[in-house]
């Protein structure tokens, strides 16, 4: 079983026949214990049951697969264990962060960040059925690991300042349980805490959802000639849900990230009414790259709180093009959810595909580190260094992975229109388990488009578009292949549903 959930892309079928067949072996066994568990997390959708793994256990992470969307910070592990399988899971449900130390004359666990920040060896609280990562830093130098023995998951051991590793597990029985250093003495010495398994502490306060649905776009224009289009916008500022316990002060075209995606033909005359809201701290503004002319409308729309402004501008170039509030910092406004995308189309419109998407890419500056819950405030220290600490697909962490995954069925094409309004990064955008059949590179439409691409490239201010046909069942997976950014949150869940595709992807030899 192990590795081919690799990439998530096992196929619902064979699960369910697996767990037929695990199910009889373990009744005409008579075992209790075994290291197959069915038991998923509370919020798991059928989906994701179909790639459970068959061994949650292992005691090496990192790869391609790690995760991020915890509750507490994963801190800045210096090393990382490869060796050995690795977790089928791509981001744990939670994360805590344990350093050894030596403290009153004993060995304790210290826990980072979070609600465990500072604890002698805390209690680690998780819901049933959550995929648990556990990062350990070793703050004294001496040999430690750390050992969850009813979960199978030992880590590494490790010696010297700073050395870390992880391990990843599923929380799959309800009870207390301890955890421990299993070097001699060493438990014995303090260093052991309890995992409380089904009493998860209610979470940090949740903020509106802002985060657009990727399937939140108008359709095909089928037009033949130019039209005369409003446009609305409006500039709210909202504390919107960012993650797990985490809110952040956004500031929103439409009360959403990223914008509404805007929808002309070539040609149209494009009226834009920019509204900013009475309760709105900051002027706002809105630059369309898709506009001839100065700012992209900027200059004509920096609008105080509770005012209006329009302008007018001709589309006279089809493609894909950014959109972003353009008022000073202008960085910060972007930061903080000021992007959206504005699709051109040529005269003669799109080729025709099963399903379209909509997907933006964009950083958070948080004052607080990676990982810390409650209301969280901007950093225009961290904004100016390019240091975020958040990297999030359409506004929020669990945007795309558990608020609005993408969704299709097999022998379908999809179309991803997939934008960076950054501020910084340039992204490497890959969808694991798929090659995209077509990319229109940068976003034009008027050249032919590149063929059989892994990753490619999206730079801030930048779109692309990408097609590609479903083949094989499972979930794959959205990321910037800038892997490090999806332990800051930037990862998208794409399923899809359908029958079995032997021929193409299967498990076992190929006969
Ligand atoms: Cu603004």
């Amino acid at each position: 079983m192990r590795g081919k959930d690799f990439f998530g892309a096992k196929m619902a079928n064979s699960f369910w026949l697996f767990t037929l067949i695990v199910t009889v072996g373990l009744i005409l066994s008579g075992c209790q214990h075994d290291l197959v568990k069915t038991e998923l997390p509370p919020d798991s959708t059928a989906q994701e049951q179909s790639q459970n793994t068959d061994e949650q256990s292992t005691n090496n992470t990192q790869a391609e697969q790690p995760p991020s969307t915890g509750t507490q910070p994963t801190s800045e592990p210096r090393s990382t264990q490869t060796s050995g399988e690795s977790p089928a899971e791509y981001t744990p449900d939670v994360t805590f962060t344990l350093r050894t130390n030596i403290a009153e004359g004993k060995l304790i666990f210290e826990g980072v960040g979070g609600s465990i920040d500072g604890q002698t060896n805390p209690n680690l609280r998780v819901a049933t059925g959550a995929v648990v990562q556990v990062t350990l830093i070793n703050g004294d130098g001496a040999l430690h690991d750390v050992s969850f023995p009813e979960f199978n998951a030992t880590s590494n051991q490790i010696v010297g300042q700073e050395s870390s590793t992880s391990i990843v597990f599923r929380a799959d029985s309800a009870g207390e349980y301890f955890y421990f250093c299993t070097v001699p003495g060493h438990r014995q010495a303090g260093m052991e805490g309890k995992l409380i398994v089904g009493e998860a502490e209610a979470s940090g306060p949740s903020g509106a959802n802002i985060a657009l649905d990727p399937t939140d776009l108008p359709g095909p224009l089928n037009r033949q000639s130019s039209e005369f289009v409003r446009v609305d916008l409006e500039t709210i500022e909202v504390e919107g849900h960012l993650g797990d316990g985490r809110t952040f002060t956004y500031w929103t075209f439409n009360n959403q990230v990223p914008g509404p995606f805007i929808r002309v033909r070539v040609g149209d005359t494009v009226e834009v009414h920019l509204k900013n809201r009475e309760d709105s701290t900051m002027i706002h503004s809105v630059d369309f790259h898709a506009v001839t002319g100065p700012g992209g409308g900027a200059v004509l729309t920096q609008t105080s709180p509770g005012d209006e402004t329009v302008f007018t501008f001709k589309a006279l170039n089809p493609g894909l093009y950014v959109y972003h509030c353009a008022t000073p910092l202008v960085a910060q406004h972007i930061a903080n959810g000021m992007y959206g995308l504005i699709l051109v189309e040529p005269e003669e419109g799109l080729p025709p595909v099963d399903r379209e998407f909509y997907v933006m890419q964009g950083e958070i500056y948080t004052r607080e580190s990676l990982g810390q819950q409650g209301a969280l405030g901007f950093s225009v220290d961290k904004l100016l260094d390019e240091t975020p600490e958040y990297f999030v697909f359409n506004g929020a962490i669990d945007a795309l992975t558990k608020t609005s995954p993408l969704q299709a069925n097999v022998g379908e094409t999809v179309r991803l229109f997939m934008g960076v309004g950054g501020p910084n990064f340039t992204s490497s955008f890959h969808v694991i388990g798929e090659i995209f059949d077509r990319v229109y590179d940068q976003a034009s439409l008027t050249s032919p488009p590149l063929t059989d691409v892994q990753t490619t490239l999206v730079p801030p201010g930048g779109a692309t578009m990408v097609e590609f046909k479903l083949d094989v069942p499972g979930r794959y997976i959205l990321v910037d292949h800038a892997l490090s950014r999806l332990e800051r949150g930037l990862v998208g869940f794409l399923y899809a549903e359908g029958e079995d595709n032997p021929d193409i992807f299967h498990e076992g030899g190929g006969n």
